[in-house]
């Protein structure tokens, strides 16, 4: 009998396809937001659960008494509880490498939107306000030959690095945990401290993922050693910002603007603060959203799940789960 699946959200034909040799699909087809009652009832008789975000809590493991494997197609797994995961027996797995390029293009996406204001001047244009006579009540700032602050020098990050290096003559500094020295050569990064990134910045570039350190690692003492004119992006995860700091830092112009793919609470309210602001450029949580690295990180994942299915070593297991 092949393991039973539920997949909360949808994917490509050919993954699904896929899949369907090697399990019984149960897809969430009904459109709309999944309720959490539905969720538990459609894992009650999953081995596996192919997901993005979905919280993996205790309360959704004891409604899943078979489950075996959580596959998230998605790099970041903020969303697991580990140790309740692991309690249960049940292993995660995630997708790395294969969004690191479509994300860092996002991340420049916003460097480059926010510092040109594309966004706020096409609502210009649009509005019927282009006139003659305009002029520095239009300008931005370069981006090329500016100083970036990689927070996080992952595998994103260096994707970064590189297009700021070699792509916009950019001077490229960076914090981690830990040095990264091979990078530091690539990209003729220099390593410093947080406060020293955060002061002599023009654009900084938030890639931390998502942990119990990296919380509200952005706050207002961050924000206020910022450059006035400088431009924080997020591209990881909006609970590494205290919001209520940025909006404060945007508002009061201590910071020249931001870019921002991700929030604390997503969707975001469309009554949220930030959008009160026109020095804000916001995105729906796009990072790794392309057609083509989507179907890459779906296969991915399809991948991860059938190996644990197996009784195989997944190719993408989550650090956590390695034993
Ligand atoms: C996911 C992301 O695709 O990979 C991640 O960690 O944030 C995105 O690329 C997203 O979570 C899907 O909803």
């Amino acid at each position: 009998m092949k393991p039973q699946v539920f997949v909360d959200r949808q994917l490509a034909p050919e993954v699904v396809q896929w899949l369907s040799q090697h399990c019984e699909l149960d897809m969430w087809t009904e459109g709309d937001t999944i309720t959490r009652d539905a969720l538990q009832q459609r894992l009650s008789n999953a081995d596996g659960f192919i997901t993005s975000g979905r919280r993996i809590d205790e309360e959704l493991l004891n409604a899943a008494p078979k489950l075996k494997v959580v596959s998230s197609i998605s790099v970041g797994y903020n969303h697991f509880d580990i140790e309740a995961m692991k309690q249960r027996g049940v292993i995660g797995t995630h997708t790395p490498y294969v969004l690191d390029d479509t994300v860092a293009d996002l991340a420049f996406a916003l460097m480059l939107g926010s510092a040109r204001r594309v966004a706020e001047l096409d609502r210009y244009v649009r509005d019927g306000n282009w006139k003659r006579g305009d002029g520095e009540n239009l300008f931005g700032v370069d981006v090329h030959h500016a100083t970036i602050g990689i927070i996080g020098m992952g595998r994103i990050g260096e994707a970064v690095a590189k297009r700021a290096r070699f792509g916009f003559d950019m001077n490229v500094q960076y914090y981690n945990r830990t040095r990264k020295p091979e990078a530091e050569e690539r990209y003729e990064a220099a390593y410093v401290d947080l406060n020293t990134l955060l002061s002599t910045s023009d654009f900084v570039v938030m890639l931390a993922p998502l942990t119990e350190e990296t919380r509200d690692m952005m706050g207002q003492e961050q924000f206020s050693r910022m450059k006035s004119s400088a431009i924080f992006i997020n591209v990881s995860r909006g609970a590494t910002v205290d919001e209520d700091a940025l909006y404060e830092a945007l508002e009061k112009g201590k910071i020249r603007g931001a870019g921002l793919d991700v929030f604390k609470q997503e969707p975001l309210d469309g009554g949220h603060p930030l959008l009160r602001l026109s020095n804000v450029l916001v995105l729906p949580h796009l990072g790794s959203a392309t057609t083509k690295t989507r179907i890459v990180m779906a296969r991915a994942a399809a991948e991860n799940l059938v190996a644990a299915l197996k009784g195989e070593t997944p190719p993408y297991l989550v650090p956590e789960f390695r034993s």
